[in-house]
């Protein structure tokens, strides 16, 4: 099954018809569906599919079946954030599975095992924690904290795991064996920028290696009020918190601007929610991004300071709680050098790849960040746009990930039968 047909059979999993977004997130029925897809493509492939306590999955090609050693692991994510770009993720798994195939079909014979890895709720879209599968599988997240958490009809992960039918014991939650079972991680993304659509050095490319994930954080941001009536309340006797919540997102906005950070708020809850009614609280969520931790640190300084300020005026009351927090990660320099000759060579005039840094969160930074030797390559999208149905990227140049992603899988895992 050639990549184009892998692709066709999961895009329409989980698209919203109307906007042509894509709906997945952890354990709701989309995602399971996908997760199905996937597991059937591992099994038509007789890879030797295994699953985490957690519901992460790798599927391995063993040199000897009946061993089960260490070895090269490759792989993404299948959900994605509410009315998602179809290749944030899915790329990851599809070009692994066609990589394989790739491979098999040059008579390549891994010396090491090949994985394909599935990590679950990595945009952290249901229950508000990025990457919850792969911190809960490197240990950077504590189980007890992950079942306390609630997604936004309250459901807990047990519950969520109970509703999908999925076998979960709390007792058990959070094993895994991946940071030994994975002696190297390399993940296929499509860029989520414009690097490798209008570089700076001017030489574009299909894939790109990643050099740095910036630091970054989310901060759940809670403004109280008094509720009161829209009508007989005079402007001075209100405690409205959605102005101080407004004033906060102009704040946010400006001190990104001026930091050469990033900050966005595009979560927001309005409490009662009625026309007619001075809300009684707003619950917004701040997501801060830069090149630096000091930048990230002095921007969210200043805006939770200034939101302290404006709620005095306003009257209102102001709280913040980190929900999740991202240190910079730097890719091994070695790997990601040795890789940008592998890509130039498999899919280019030779010259190394273009090495890149991104903005965006990955599974492959939590596990950098735990300590497996970690790479990253880069889809080029002519659109420079994701977590948006605009998010894109070329047939020629996903045929070209594939390529670069096979050639990176065969100089790791070495070929026992020569050639490839
Ligand atoms: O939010 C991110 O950067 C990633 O897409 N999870
Ligand atoms: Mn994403
Ligand atoms: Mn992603």
């Amino acid at each position: 099954m050639t990549f184009s047909q892998m692709w066709a059979e999961l895009a329409p999993i989980g698209r919203d018809a109307d906007t042509g977004g894509y709906r997945r997130a952890g354990w709701t029925p989309a995602f399971r569906e996908a997760e199905q897809w996937f597991w059937d493509a591992c099994r038509v492939r007789d890879l030797a599919i295994e699953n985490d306590t957690i519901g992460n999955v790798v599927a391995w090609w063993r040199p000897d079946p009946m061993v089960r050693s260490p070895g090269v692991v490759t792989g993404s994510h299948l959900d994605s954030v509410p009315d998602g770009g179809a290749f944030d993720g899915p790329l990851g798994i599809v070009s692994a599975l066609a990589a394989v195939d790739t491979l098999r079909s040059q008579g390549f014979s891994p010396v090491r095992p090949i994985g394909i890895a599935m990590f679950v709720e990595e945009e952290g879209s249901r229950f508000g924690m990025p990457c919850l599968g792969s911190r809960l599988a490197t240990g950077v997240l504590d189980p007890a904290k992950a079942l306390a958490l609630r997604d936004r009809d309250g459901v807990g992960l047990a519950e969520a795991y109970a509703r999908a039918h999925i076998g979960m014991d709390p007792a058990e939650f959070g094993g895994s064996d991946i940071t030994t079972m994975a002696e190297v991680f390399v993940e296929l993304h499509v860029e989520q920028g414009r690097w490798l659509v209008d570089p700076p050095e001017g030489r574009t490319q299909s894939v790109g290696v990643a050099t740095a994930i910036w630091p970054h954080g989310r901060w759940r941001l809670e403004f109280g009020g008094r509720a009161d009536h829209a009508g007989t309340t005079r402007m001075e006797d209100r405690a409205d918190p959605l102005v101080t919540a407004a004033f906060t997102a102009l704040a946010a906005n400006k001190q990104a601007r001026v930091g050469g950070a990033r900050a966005t708020m595009g979560r927001l809850e309005i409490d009662p929610g009625a026309t007619n009614a001075v809300p009684e609280r707003v619950r917004a969520w701040l997501d801060v991004r830069a090149a630096d931790q000091a930048t990230v640190d002095a921007v969210v300084a200043a805006v939770m300071g200034q939101a302290e300020e404006r709620a005095n005026r306003d009257g209102t009351t102001f709280g913040a709680t980190a929900e999740s927090l991202s240190p910079l990660v730097e890719f091994d320099v070695g790997l990601a050098d040795r890789l940008a000759h592998v890509v130039g060579h498999a899919i280019g005039d030779g010259s190394p790849a273009p090495l890149l840094p991104t903005a965006a969160g990955h599974d492959a930074g939590i596990l950098a960040a735990a300590g497996v030797p970690t790479a990253m390559l880069f889809v080029r999208n002519p659109t420079g746009i994701s977590h948006s149905p605009a998010e894109h990227a070329d047939l020629d140049d996903c045929e070209a990930g594939v390529e670069a992603l096979a050639a990176v899988l065969a100089d790791l895992a070495g070929n026992s039968r020569g050639g490839a």
